[in-house]
C-alpha cells in the first residue's frame, strides 16, 4: 500500500511539473527516454495531450505563465470571443491560482486569442497554438476553435500552480464532426446541475454533443405545457422506486445555454413508439384500451407502445416535439425508435413515417436508434448504431445500406462505447448484456473502418451512452464514464493514424492527476499504467 501511495505521490509531483524538468531534459537527450528499459520517463506536456492533436512540434523555449500574465482578445473581435476568453481565464485561474485578467487588444505578452477566417488546416472547430517566450497565441477561424485551443492549453500547464507552456506549435482539427456522450436521466433522475458538471468534463476533451435521454418507461423528465401530467405525474418515478423528478423548461434552457457556451450541442431524445410507460401512466387517452398502466420502477424493456392507430397519438407527439423544438437551438431531435417489441413492424414503420414528418415540420433533423433502418428513414435522418460484435450481419448490412442511401451514422457500439457496461465481472454498477468493456477495448477500434460497407464518409461521428438502470449517484456515473469517455474523445477527434493503444494508454495515465484535481471518481483500470 505504501508503494502505491508513493507512486501516486510521485505521479502527482511529475504532473505538477516539479519533476517534469528531469523528464523534459531526458526527452531533450533524444528518444532513449521513450525507448527500451522499464523506467520510461514521464511524457512531456506536448506528448501527453488527449485527444492527440493532428500535429504538434515542441521547439525552443516556451512561455512562463505567471502573475503578470493577461489573456488578450483582439480588439473588436466581438462578444463571443471575449466570452471564450473569460471562460478560459476561469478555467485556468483555479489550477494556477493566478489573476489572469482578460484584456481587449491582442498586442503584447500573454495568452492571445485571435480569429483568422483564413487560418489553414483548422476547419470550423480546430485551431493553431504557438508558444514562444513572449506568449502563447491561439488562432482559429471560429470561437469554437478558440475554445478547443484553450482546452489544449489547459493540458500544457501543470495540474496545479503556475508553469511554463513548452515552446512549439500545434495545428489541430477534429476527424469527426459529431463527438457525443449521452446521459439517461429517465431510469434514474439527475438534476441539471449534475449534468452541467458532465458538460464541463466533456468540453475539456473537445466532446461537442450531449444527447439527453429524457423519457422512458420509468420516468418523464421534461415539463411539457400542453401535457402537464407527463412531468408532474410521469416524472414522479424512477428505477428502484425513488422520487424521480423533472426539469422545468427554464432549467432545460439553462442547460442548453451552459452547454452552448462550451460548444456542446444538446440533442434531446423523446423515445417512441416504445419506452413510453411513463407517458401512458400519465394519460390513459394515449393507450389503445383507455386504461393507464401503473408507473414502472423495474428494468425491463420493450413492453410499452404508443397507440399507433389513434389520431390523438399524433397530436401528442406533434405538441410534445413542437415544444421541445422551440426549446432546442440545436439541429437534432432524437425520437428513439429502439426496442419497440410491443409495436407490430408495419405499425412501427407507419408510426415512424409520421414521427419523422413531425420533426421535419418543426425544423429539426431526425436522429433515431438504428432500428429505424428496418422501416423508412427520412432523407437525411441520422441512424445511431448500437449494435455489437454479435449483431447479425444482415442488421449491420441494413445500416450500411441506409448510410449509402444518405442516412449518416453515429456509431455507439454497445460492446465498446456503452459506458454502463461493466469494466469486468467485479465492477459493482453497470450491466454486461453486451459483454464487459475494459478500457483497452473501448479504445481499440477504428470508427472509420468498423461496420462492413460503411465508409468513413458516412460516419457522422461517435457517441458514448450512459444508461442509468444501475447508476444512481455521481460517483457511480463518473466511475463508469471515466476513463472510457476519453476513448470516445480521442476516437472522435484524433487522426486515424495516431490510434495506438500503447502510446494512448500512457497519455491516458498522464490525465490521472487532472481527473484527480477535479475530484472525478474515475476507475483506476488495471490495463492503464497510471502514474
Ligand atoms: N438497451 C436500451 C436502453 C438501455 C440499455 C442498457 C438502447 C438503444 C439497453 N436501448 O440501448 O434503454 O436499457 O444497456
Amino acid at each position: 500500500m505504501r508503494v502505491l501511495r508513493l507512486r501516486r505521490a510521485l505521479g502527482t509531483l511529475l504532473a505538477l511539473g516539479v519533476l517534469g524538468a528531469s523528464a523534459s531534459c531526458t526527452a531533450a537527450r533524444g528518444d532513449d527516454a521513450r525507448g527500451g528499459g522499464e523506467h520510461r520517463a514521464a511524457l512531456t506536456p506536448f506528448e501527453r495531450l488527449l485527444p492527440a492533436p493532428a500535429s504538434a512540434r515542441a521547439a525552443g523555449p516556451g512561455y512562463a505563465v505567471g502573475p503578470g500574465t493577461v489573456i488578450r482578445t483582439s480588439r473588436g473581435s466581438g462578444e463571443e470571443v471575449r466570452r471564450v476568453g473569460e471562460l478560459l481565464a476561469e478555467q485556468l485561474r483555479r489550477p494556477t491560482g493566478l489573476p489572469l485578467p482578460v484584456v481587449d487588444g491582442a498586442l503584447g505578452d500573454g495568452i492571445r486569442l485571435r480569429i483568422d477566417e483564413d487560418a489553414q488546416g483548422v476547419g470550423e472547430e480546430g485551431y493553431r497554438l504557438e508558444s514562444r517566450p513572449d506568449g502563447v497565441t491561439l488562432t482559429a477561424r471560429t470561437p469554437a476553435g478558440l475554445f478547443h485551443a484553450g482546452q489544449t492549453l489547459r493540458q500544457l500547464l501543470p495540474v496545479a500552480g503556475p508553469g511554463t507552456v513548452p515552446g512549439g506549435e500545434i495545428t489541430d482539427a477534429p476527424r469527426f464532426a459529431y463527438r457525443g456522450a449521452m446521459v439517461d436521466v429517465a431510469r434514474h433522475f439527475f438534476t441539471v446541475e449534475q449534468v452541467k458538471r458532465y458538460v464541463d468534463q466533456l468540453a475539456q476533451y473537445k466532446v461537442n454533443t450531449l444527447h439527453v435521454h429524457l423519457t422512458d418507461d420509468q420516468g418523464w423528465r421534461l415539463a411539457i405545457d400542453s401535457w402537464p401530467r407527463l412531468a408532474e405525474y410521469g416524472g414522479g418515478s424512477e428505477v428502484g422506486g425513488g422520487p424521480g423528478g423533472h426539469w422545468t423548461k427554464a432549467e432545460y434552457r439553462d442547460l442548453v445555454a451552459y452547454a452552448g457556451e462550451r460548444y456542446v450541442e444538446l440533442v434531446p431524445e423523446i423515445d417512441m413508439p416504445g419506452h413510453v410507460n411513463a407517458a401512458l401512466a400519465s394519460y390513459a387517452e394515449l393507450t389503445c384500451d383507455g386504461k393507464a398502466p401503473a408507473r414502472y420502477t423495474g428494468v425491463k424493456v420493450g413492453f410499452s407502445s404508443l397507440c399507433v392507430g389513434k389520431e390523438r397519438t399524433y397530436e401528442f407527439i406533434d405538441q410534445v416535439l413542437g415544444e421541445l423544438a422551440e426549446l432546442t437551438p440545436g439541429r437534432y431531435i432524437h425520437i428513439g425508435g429502439d426496442e419497440a417489441h410491443s409495436t407490430p413492424a408495419a405499425d412501427y414503420a407507419s408510426f415512424m413515417d409520421r414521427a419523422q414528418e413531425v420533426v421535419a415540420r418543426h425544423g429539426k433533423t431526425v436522429v433515431a436508434w438504428h432500428q429505424l433502418s428496418a422501416a423508412r428513414p427520412a432523407p437525411g435522418a441520422v441512424l445511431q448504431y448500437w449494435g455489437h460484435d454479435r449483431t447479425p450481419a444482415a442488421e449491420k448490412t441494413r445500416v450500411a445500406t441506409a448510410a449509402g442511401a444518405g442516412n449518416p451514422v453515429i456509431l455507439s457500439p454497445a460492446d465498446r462505447l456503452y459506458l454502463d457496461m461493466k469494466y469486468d465481472q467485479a465492477t459493482k454498477p453497470g450491466l454486461a448484456w453486451a459483454g464487459v468493456v475494459p478500457v483497452k477495448r473501448s479504445y481499440s477500434w477504428d470508427p472509420g473502418a468498423y461496420l462492413p460497407g460503411l465508409p468513413e464518409s458516412a460516419v457522422l461521428g461517435v457517441e458514448a451512452p450512459l444508461w442509468t438502470e444501475t447508476i444512481a449517484t455521481r460517483a457511480d456515473w463518473e466511475f463508469m464514464a471515466f476513463p472510457r469517455l476519453l476513448s470516445l474523445a480521442e476516437l472522435g477527434w484524433s487522426p486515424a493514424g495516431s490510434l495506438d493503444w500503447d502510446t494512448y494508454s500512457r497519455r491516458l495515465a498522464a490525465q490521472g492527476p487532472f481527473l484527480d484535481a477535479q475530484d472525478i471518481t474515475f476507475h483506476r483500470a488495471p490495463d492503464v499504467p497510471w502514474q
